[in-house]
């Protein structure tokens, strides 16, 4: 199957790890095309801080398209998400999602719901948690019915809340819109799946976006993820959509792009 592959760039300053490139706009987009890659994911923190024309004119010189815009920033930064047990904290992380729809929608770019959801239930009841993450996802994805949202299992050293594939399709199933889907990251897979493959036919449609990753967060290939498998997987569940490279820039970041593509490539 041939997949598109794209990776990683942080338009704001992030302390999150896996992430190639951050900061240098064109210089950055420059490197990833000349890499070879179909594609660019975008992490934005704050869509009100960027200079959007700046953004837009880049993405257009360098013949990128953008699959995905990853939201978790605003909390590693600012510490906004859903669950957090203060109602304005919560609500200013709800106003930060919709505030990314309209440059998504622009880009036709998908929503990455990750780590914007909290990490952990802290004080407060777990379930009681959860419903608000149920919550905030209904607020969101309601009131944008033609953007595509994806929630992703996330490994539980991570966070507290969705981590496994079947605790994603539980949670699709209570939430029941049809705009929201699941990213799966073979990083997180590897850690909670007992068969990531399995994992991947029993999400089969609702799989709307794909994080690559090997077992040590480093480039396909340096770890023990078998990819030809993972590919064959999304093959047969029908995934035609995009393998994101969401990845640790070692031993630096262009040979961590530049292996990825060439591993990925003998697969798809
Ligand atoms: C984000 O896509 C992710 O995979 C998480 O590990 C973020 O912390
Ligand atoms: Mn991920």
């Amino acid at each position: 199957m041939r997949c598109r592959l794209s990776i990683v760039l942080s338009l704001q300053p992030a302390s999150f790890a896996a992430m190639v490139y951050r900061g240098g706009l064109e210089e950055d987009l420059g490197r990833i095309k000349a890499l070879g890659y179909d594609g660019v994911e975008l992490a934005i923190r704050d869509p009100g801080l960027l200079d959007r024309g700046r953004v837009l004119s880049a993405l257009e010189a360098a013949g990128l398209p953008v699959p995905a815009i990853g939201t978790g920033q605003a909390f590693g930064e600012e510490g906004l998400s859903f669950t957090d047990p203060d109602r304005n904290v919560r609500a200013r992380a709800v106003a930060r999602m919709h505030a990314h729809v309209p440059l998504a929608e622009k880009l036709g770019a998908l929503l990455i719901v990750g780590l914007i959801r909290g990490k952990s239930a802290g004080a407060q009841d777990k379930s009681r948690a959860e419903e608000l993450i149920l919550e905030a996802m209904r607020d969101i994805a309601l009131g944008h019915p033609a953007q595509k949202f994806a929630v992703e299992p996330i490994n539980r050293y991570e966070t507290e809340f969705i981590n496994t594939v079947d605790a994603g399709l539980r949670f699709l199933d209570r939430l029941k819109l049809d705009n929201v889907g699941l990213l799966l990251d073979t990083f997180h897979m590897n850690i909670e799946e007992p068969s990531p493959t399995r994992s991947i036919a029993m999400a089969g449609e609702r799989i709307f976006h794909f994080h690559i990753a090997d077992s040590n967060r480093w480039h396909p290939d340096a770890g023990h993820i078998d990819f030809g498998a993972v590919i064959e997987a999304l093959d047969r569940a029908g995934y035609r959509g995009w393998l994101s490279a969401e990845i640790l820039p070692l031993p630096d970041a262009d040979s961590a792009a530049r292996n990825t593509i060439v591993h990925m490539r003998r697969f798809t």
